[in-house]
């Protein structure tokens, strides 16, 4: 994947405001960029943010994407969808109204999501006394006390007078210089937040560049639907660009798709790596303001900019009082695409509250399993974040071994650091690579068994069938069942042929070294075949005759039949035709005496003479001569060579 090139010294930061309804959160986007965020007729008839606004300003090197989003309490789910991205959070209180119920609830999803780092503006300063204003102050530190917001600058700024909007900027320079960058060089991701058709450009939709890059000729994949699209352009900061980067608001131009059939919750990604979802694990975390939440509870989750119902059910506890957090099972109604780390919202089923959120740990879980003992463990596991802790818990889990591909899509890893961890578990020796390419992981553990039940069979196969030279590969295989795959079997089967343990050169595996061992009768019947086609010379006689004759069953007679064929002292010249090797060694002499008086010439007839043998016999002997490079057909004749 080409990574994109962002302009010298720029960073991309999204920043998002948050707080209570009428509190001054978009006149303040307005006042800081230009750009008043609200686009809806009715928004705009009613005076208040119904869905998601976006603004733009680029100062002192830093591009800042603005997300506005309504206060209104009916509409938080429309606030999820844009705070699922922010990087720097613009926590707005009005200076008339201080803390109220939204200014809560919005931060406390900005917490739940993860937010960093942010800043605080008193707005509306201008309508109140500086004692008003100082006691906010001190209301406002006291509710961020011991929250990421602790250390933020608490700034009163009025967008009417213009007050303080300097410093509130220097605030944001300061905050977004210390943001962390999101991963460009990571698999590309968008969360659609809108979508929308364009007269002469057809489908767009937008969203904030969660990570990873898009540009024009790219190939994405839309989950969860699947389809496979290419995108025409992208726009970034309101300009066409060449490869949007992450941080930024983003928008998409998509080739072979209704922008009917695209909405907000749906994600662009790159193609071919990740897996939708129904079920998920994660560590939820409930509000001390929420109610608890009892195994089986329906809820509302957000994630992204998606949103669903999912039925909770936690790992080795019944219920989740408030203040908790657990190791929790989410069903979920519909199909979307997370990834670990991925941050979500659950909201109280009615009335509808924000109860609390967390993050996922599993993507791809299973239904709660009440025998998965060690699930709470590998939870933990995928929790403290450590790579190769997590691929060697991952690969201990996978009896069936751990494809690349299920790696990828279970930890959205980068190639070199799949092939890396992979290298590191290998080496500790917790870690089979079966196969390299396409990697195959199995746990060593589970490995180890695997050359021990080969040897079983084998020893057992080569006890029961003393009169076969050994088992088919195919057969040994199938033989484990289907829980050892192809890579593994074959890995181990290598391991026992270096350990000079097996043989297994052709299609046959055997104990190294072996061989059959007949009984009396069996060397006696053995002795009895070839002396039957020695004496018969070139005038063979019917396989089925000679076996007919003998002491043994038909079944031990055959077998001898193929040890003799396997040794090479009786040769296989048609399906029907079995020589002895000598009758055919006098043959060829006699080929090269005549070539010697006679010429290199020999026609059908005269082959027949020269040996005696019918027609029958004559031409399926001249096409082995030919195979074996004694003679060479010339027409009807042959050349002695
Ligand atoms: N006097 C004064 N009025 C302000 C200021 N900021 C906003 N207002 C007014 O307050 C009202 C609400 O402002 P908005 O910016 O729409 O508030 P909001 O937080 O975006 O509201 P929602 O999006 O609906 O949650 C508007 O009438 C603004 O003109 C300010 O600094 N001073
Ligand atoms: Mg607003």
């Amino acid at each position: 994947m080409t990574t994109a090139t962002p302009i010298a010294g720029t960073k991309s930061v999204i920043v998002g405001t948050a707080g209570h309804i009428d509190h001054g959160k978009s006149a303040l986007v307005e006042a800081l960029t230009g750009t008043h965020p609200d686009r809806l007729a009715e928004e705009k008839r009613r005076g208040i943010t119904i869905d998601l606004g976006f603004a733009f300003l680029e100062e002192h090197g830093v591009r800042f994407g603005f997300v506005d989003v309504p206060g209104h309490e009916r509409f938080v789910s429309n606030m999820l969808a844009g705070a699922a991205g922010i990087d720097v959070l613009l926590l707005v209180i009005a200076a008339d109204e201080s803390i109220k119920p939204q200014t809560r609830e919005h931060f406390d999803i900005c917490r739940l999501l993860g937010v960093e780092r942010g800043v605080v503006a008193l707005t509306k300063s201008d309508l109140v006394d500086s004692d008003t204003l100082e006691l906010v102050r001190l209301e406002a530190e006291d509710y961020l006390r011991g929250s990421f917001l602790e250390n933020a600058p608490v700034l009163p700024v009025s967008s009417k007078t213009r007050a303080g909007l300097e410093e509130l900027k220097k605030a944001l320079q300061v905050a977004a210089q210390k943001a962390t960058a999101k991963d460009a060089s990571s698999y590309f991701r968008l969360p659609i937040d809108r979508a929308f058709a364009m007269k002469g450009f057809g489908s767009v939709v937008t969203g904030t560049l969660i990570s990873g890059s898009v540009g024009a000729g790219d190939e994405v994949e839309l989950f969860p639907g699947g389809e496979r699209l290419r995108v025409r352009g992208v726009h970034s900061g309101g300009k066409a660009v060449e490869r949007g980067a992450p941080g930024q608001r983003t928008a998409v131009n998509l080739a072979g798709i209704e922008h009917t059939a695209l909405k907000r919750g749906m994600v662009l990604a790159t193609p071919g790596k990740f897996r939708k979802t129904r079920r998920i694990d994660v560590r939820l975390e409930l509000l001390s303001s929420a109610r608890k939440i009892k195994q089986g509870t329906p809820v509302h989750f957000h994630t992204g900019t998606a949103e669903t119902i999912a039925e909770v059910f936690f790992h080795g506890q019944r219920e989740l009082p408030p203040g908790g957090s657990a190791f929790a099972n989410l069903k979920l109604q519909n199909e979307i695409l997370v990834l670990p780390g991925d941050r979500f919202i659950v909201r109280q089923f009615s009335p509808v509250v924000t109860m609390g959120g967390g993050a996922v740990l599993d993507p791809l879980a299973r239904r709660l399993m009440l025998r998965d003992t060690g699930r709470i463990a590998y939870l933990e596991t995928l929790g403290r974040g450590k790579g190769e802790e997590i691929l060697a818990a991952m690969t201990e889990r996978a009896i069936l071994g751990l494809g690349y591909g299920e790696i990828v899509a279970r930890t959205a890893w980068m190639d070199s650091e799949i092939r890396a961890t992979a290298k590191a578990l290998s080496v500790a020796g917790r870690v089979k690579i079966v196969s390299a390419e396409p990697l195959v992981l199995v746990s060593e553990k589970i490995f180890a068994e695997v050359p021990k039940r080969i040897l079983e069979r084998v020893d057992k196969f080569q006890k029961d069938n003393p009169l076969l030279p050994g088992i088919p590969r195919e057969d040994l295989r199938s033989s484990l069942g289907k829980r050892v795959r192809a890579e593994t079997f074959r890995a181990a089967l290598e391991q026992l042929v270096s350990q000079k343990r097996l043989d297994a050169a052709g299609e046959l595996v055997k104990k190294a070294g072996s061989e059959i061992t007949l009984q009396p009768e069996e060397a006696k019947a053995k002795d009895q075949i070839e002396g039957a086609f020695a004496a018969a010379g070139l005038q063979v006689p019917s396989v089925q005759e000679v076996l007919a004759q003998l002491a043994i069953e038909a079944k031990r007679a055959e077998r001898l039949l193929q040890i003799l064929l396997r040794e090479k002292i009786l040769v296989r010249v048609s399906p029907e035709l079995i020589f002895h090797r000598g009758a055919l060694a006098q043959l060829k002499e006699r080929l090269a005496s005549f070539k010697k008086s006679k010429g290199e010439r020999i026609t059908v007839p005269v082959f027949k003479e020269l040996t005696g043998i019918t027609r029958k016999y004559a031409i399926p002997l001249l096409e082995y001569l030919d195979r074996e490079r004694v003679t060479r057909r010339a027409g009807d004749d042959r050349v002695i060579l």
